[in-house]
Formats: C-alpha cells, sequence, structure tokens
C-alpha cells in the first residue's frame, strides 16, 4: 500500500520546542519514506480570536519553519489549509455525519471553551476540519503530539462511519505518536504539556529564543527532589521531561543520556542540554531568517496548493458522488 503522511501546526503562536518535539521533527523524518503534505492550518487558528497582522505572519513563520528544519519542497508539498478550500467544503460533508454529542467531548473543546461566556461555533466543529484535512489526502498516518489522539480517534470513526454509509471512500488513518518527544512539558511545571498560551515565558523555550535566553530558561527550569538524571516519570517528572527534550534534540536514546550523566548532578546536565538545544536551534534560526520574507517561500506555497489541490479535489468529488450531490 502507498503511505501518505499529512499534518500541521496551527498559526496561532510562536512556536516553542513543544510543537518541534511532538510535530516538526518527525516531519523531517518521515519525509524520506513517506509522500507526505505539509499544510499549515490557518482556519482552524481563527476558531478563537487573532490579530488579522499577527496571524499572517504566523503563518509564514510556521510554512518558514518546515524548511528550515528539513522539509524539501522540492519532495513534500508545503501549503497553506486556506488556499485549498476542498478542506472547507469536504468539513461541511463531514459535519453532517459527525454528532452534536461526539464533539462535546472533544477535550481540546472543553479546555479551550472552560470559563469562557462565549467561544465561536467553529471551535466545536474544528475536529471536523482537522478530519476533512487528513481524509482528503488519504493519509495512513498523521504525526502528532500526544494531545491530538482524540481527535484522530474521531477522525478514524468519521472515515469508518462514511465509508459504511456511502460505500469505500477514505483511508482509515493511523496516528503517529513517538514514544519519546510527543509530550513535552512545562519547565515550571512538569504536569502540564509546553503550551504557548501559559503565561509564564519561563515555563517554554521559543524555536526563534536567542541561545542566551535558551541557557537562562533551562538554568531556571523546575528540578525533582533526588539529585541523579534518570527518566521515571512518575517520580522525577520534571527531569524525565528534561531528558526527553535531550533525547529529541541530540537524536539519542534515553539509556545512553542517563548512562552519561549517571553520578552527575543536575546543574551540569542542564547546562549540556541547553548547549544541545542551541546548536540545534541556531541553523534552523539561520536558515528561517533567509526565507521568512522571500519571494522563495510565496512561489514554494503557491506551488505546494497546486499539488494538494489535486489530490483533494479528487478526493471531494468521490465523497459528493457517493452522498448523492450532483457532480459534473
Ligand atoms: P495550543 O497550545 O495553542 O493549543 P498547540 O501547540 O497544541 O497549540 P499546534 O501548534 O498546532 O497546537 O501543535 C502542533 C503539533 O505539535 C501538534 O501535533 C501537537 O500535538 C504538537 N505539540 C504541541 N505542543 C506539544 C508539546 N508540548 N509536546 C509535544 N507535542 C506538542
Ligand atoms: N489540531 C491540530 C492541528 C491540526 C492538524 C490537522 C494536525 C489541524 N489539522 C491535521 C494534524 C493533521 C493541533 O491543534 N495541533
Amino acid at each position: 500500500m502507498n503511505k501518505q503522511i499529512l499534518s500541521g501546526i496551527k498559526p496561532s503562536g510562536d512556536l516553542n520546542i513543544g510543537g518541534y518535539g511532538g510535530a516538526l521533527s518527525q516531519f523531517v523524518q518521515y519525509q524520506h519514506d513517506f509522500e507526505c503534505f505539509f499544510f499549515v492550518p490557518d482556519l482552524h487558528a481563527i476558531t478563537v480570536p487573532q490579530d488579522p497582522q499577527q496571524l499572517a505572519r504566523r503563518t509564514r513563520e510556521i510554512a518558514a519553519f518546515y524548511i528550515a528544519a528539513g522539509i524539501d519542497p522540492t519532495k513534500s508539498a508545503i501549503f497553506l489549509q486556506s488556499q485549498v478550500p476542498a478542506h472547507t467544503e469536504l468539513a461541511w460533508l463531514l459535519e453532517t455525519q459527525a454528532s452534536f454529542g461526539e464533539l462535546g467531548r472533544m477535550t481540546q473543546f472543553k479546555d479551550k471553551s472552560n470559563g469562557k461566556e462565549s467561544v465561536s461555533s467553529a471551535l466545536f466543529t474544528y475536529p471536523v476540519l482537522m478530519a476533512a484535512d487528513i481524509l482528503l489526502y488519504q493519509a495512513t498516518h498523521v504525526p502528532v503530539g500526544e494531545d491530538q489522539k482524540q481527535h484522530l480517534e474521531l477522525t478514524r470513526n468519521l472515515a469508518e462511519r462514511f465509508n459504511h454509509r456511502f460505500g469505500e471512500t477514505f483511508v482509515v488513518p493511523e496516528p503517529l505518536i513517538q514514544d519519546i518527544g510527543s509530550r513535552i512539558m512545562g519547565l515550571d511545571d512538569p504536569t502540564k504539556k509546553m503550551s504557548k498560551s501559559n503565561p509564564n515565558l519561563s515555563s517554554y523555550v521559543l524555536m526563534l529564543d536567542p541561545p542566551d535566553t535558551i541557557r537562562k530558561k533551562f538554568a531556571r527550569a523546575v528540578t525533582d527532589s533526588e539529585s541523579s538524571v534518570r527518566c521515571d516519570w512518575d517520580t522525577k517528572p520534571a527531569v524525565s521531561n528534561l531528558i526527553e527534550i535531550y533525547s529529541v534534540f541530540a537524536n539519542e536514546p534515553v539509556e545512553i543520556i542517563e548512562k552519561r550523566y549517571a553520578g552527575e548532578g543536575y546543574g551540569t546536565f542542564k547546562k549540556d542540554l541547553a548547549e544541545v538545544v542551541v546548536d540545534k536551534l541556531v541553523p534552523i534560526q539561520e536558515k528561517f531568517k533567509e526565507i521568512v520574507d522571500s519571494r522563495e517561500l510565496d512561489d514554494i506555497l503557491k506551488r505546494g496548493a497546486q499539488k494538494a489541490s489535486e489530490k483533494a479535489y479528487d478526493t471531494l468529488k468521490r465523497a459528493k458522488q457517493a452522498m448523492g450531490l450532483v457532480t459534473f
């Protein structure tokens, strides 16, 4: 069977190393073994209020990060979701198959709407648009962080339900959630995922943080009381989180890192961790700066949208026909 990957990172805030560990670093690895579609889900970003200028800026930035991190645009399609209208069209078709109850059970919706007086109806239907993103490309695999597992499960249910009601139309996708890096936690609190919405700026490292800021943030990162550098999420969550970050950025297994720091205190380990992250991020930051405002980026995104559209419209047409909508 052909293997296809689709995934994306929302332009809803400055990208941090959580998104790199859970998503971007994986994208780069998979591009050699799969036909890949990497997009920027800008329509998902506007399910919560966005400043228009900032949204436009961040959308370019996410696309530039894809390339700067090593995705080859001649191999993989890189595009913006809003440039391929088939996404919203299929989302509508799928909404007719999704129940109110199942969308209400989505934990991301519950978290994001919790305590708010009013939220957009698009925040509620968000996972259906995500299902459309994936099903349009007949993706067999979707690399995401742990937090997206429930959305993937809904996507699988919708695909199976549609196929059952209207005949085989969609591939039922598998999530690709890596053991290491799929749950990078805050540097201030290892029980909460590293997130750009955390008001404590030291809780995350941004992809564009200068080296000295990265060093300071890791120096301040919380650790656990017992001072050995050992991965044990139950009793030592803070240090386990730092070891996982090291593992993602150095591309080394956890056991090797534990051995290297056996008998060392947290101080040396945290200093080295900062350097491992700086070494990885500095070249990405340089490439990012070269590309983010370039015409080359516009051309890549245009070509990507063309390639994506071909595949997307083919699937959309089949879905419409299956449902009895007249197509010509
Ligand atoms: P928000 O925090 O605003 O909800 P997000 O960071 O979860 O946004 P995206 O930026 O779209 O949303 O995330 C892109 C990808 O990065 C997703 O696959 C998500 O699972 C993953 N990801 C995000 N944060 C982390 C994290 N702390 N650890 C591992 N993966 C993460
Ligand atoms: N919901 C995801 C972003 C996203 C996505 C997708 C990821 C939108 N559509 C399709 C993978 C495949 C998030 O919040 N991180």
